[in-house]
């Protein structure tokens, strides 16, 4: 008989958001505070130049809701999950670079992702939503991670308790990227990532939150291949 395990963190949508505090009036929009202010105010595929006109950035802006007088803001999205459709259990190079598609689910890519959060100061906003419409959200003052050199080291700190998600992210702060094939974790006596399409993430010993990892609808569950399905 096979174990059964069930990914937990799976039957959630866990979109990865900042926004900006614009710092400068730039032509070209460096995120999607500027596409907004530019004048462009529906959610859609920008492109955004957060380190000059060389680099373009392709991302999908949320706008928040246009009638909406609390103005939620604009976010800059760096990570969507909503249908399963996208492969995340991918190599750490291939989380260096973007995949996925902006209109659908994607990774910005931790080199993107990198360059984004070094030109001005963000927020972030981790948005949950299970398969009965329940949602809750977590927020954070201060987002960025430091460069390859680094291992893309998570700097999430500035927990704000208003969305009802609660902090799942304060045992990842300070940690590197780690994937399958590279272990950067802080379990020392092994890897966090242990092949069962897991993803990449800033694991710790191991992990509170695990937003990459296989996608799963409601009441599914993985087996670890010995078992009939
Ligand atoms: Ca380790």
């Amino acid at each position: 008989m096979g174990t059964m395990m069930v990914y937990w963190s799976l039957a959630l949508l866990l979109p990865l958001l900042v926004q900006s505090l614009p710092i400068d009036e730039e032509d070209l929009p460096i995120d999607c505070e500027d596409v907004f202010r530019n004048g462009s105010i529906h959610s859609g595929v920008y492109t955004i130049y957060p380190v000059g006109q060389e680099v373009p950035m392709e991302v999908y802006c949320d706008m928040g809701c246009i009638d909406n007088e609390s103005n939620e803001g604009h976010w800059t999205v760096i990570q969507r999950r909503m249908d399963g459709s996208v492969n995340f259990d991918r190599t750490y190079s291939q989380y260096e670079e973007e995949f996925g598609e902006k209109d659908g689910e994607y990774w910005l890519g931790l080199k993107n992702i990198h360059l984004l959060t070094y030109g001005a100061k963000y927020m972030l906003r981790v948005d949950l939503e299970d398969f009965e419409g329940g949602k809750a959200s977590a927020l954070y003052g201060t987002f960025f991670i430091e460069p390859e050199s680094d291992g893309y080291r998570l700097h999430v700190i500035d927990f704000k308790n208003v969305g009802g998600a609660g902090d799942s992210l304060a045992n990842h702060n300070g940690n590197k990227f780690s994937t399958f094939d590279k272990d950067q974790d802080s379990f020392r006596w092994g890897r966090c990532n242990t092949g069962h399409q897991m993803g990449g993430f800033w694991f710790h010993y191991c992990m509170d939150a695990n937003p990459n990892a296989l996608y799963q609808y409601k009441n599914y569950v993985v087996n670890d291949g010995s078992a009939q399905d």
